[in-house]
């Protein structure tokens, strides 16, 4: 199986650590096509490519995935641009939220009954998930 692997970088990366070891996990269900997403060498303004390469190229992973995992703590205006090209591509998409008082997920995730949006609290929470709903 396929994993396209969404996560914010510059919308922030804060949850960088997360993403890795999210990326680890993983890869015990299938290949992550976007394995670079949890790299701490990416900073939030950093860029060794150029941004239209960058896009082709992830929108080719997108197309070639059978599921999308979106981490959407970390509000992203790219991660939502892919989850709306990954809706009309017909492709499963799981999206992982952590809860908090201080934010709310938007309703344009969260209202949208094609994505499988799961809130969890901490890394240990995951296996439980993906076991659920990548297997
Ligand atoms: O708006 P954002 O930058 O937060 O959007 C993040 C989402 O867009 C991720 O899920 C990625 O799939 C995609 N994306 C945005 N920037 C990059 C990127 N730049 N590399 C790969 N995917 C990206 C860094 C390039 C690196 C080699 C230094």
């Amino acid at each position: 199986m396929k994993i396209y692997f969404a996560a914010s970088i510059r919308g922030g990366r804060d949850d960088q650590g997360l993403y890795l070891e999210i990326v680890s996990l993983l890869k015990d269900y299938g290949e992550v096509l976007t394995e670079h997403i949890a790299d701490v060498k990416i900073s939030q303004m950093g860029e060794m490519e150029a941004n239209d390469f960058i896009y082709e190229r992830d929108m080719g992973w997108l197309k070639e995935s059978d599921i999308v995992v979106a981490e959407v703590t970390t509000p992203s205006l790219g991660v939502g641009y892919e989850l709306g090209i990954a809706e009309t591509l017909k492709k499963k998409v799981l999206c992982l939220y952590r809860e908090s008082p201080e934010r709310s997920l938007s309703a344009m995730v969260r209202g949208n009954k094609v994505f499988q949006v799961v809130d969890y609290k901490e890394l240990e929470d995951l296996k439980e998930i993906f076991d659920k709903f990548l297997k």
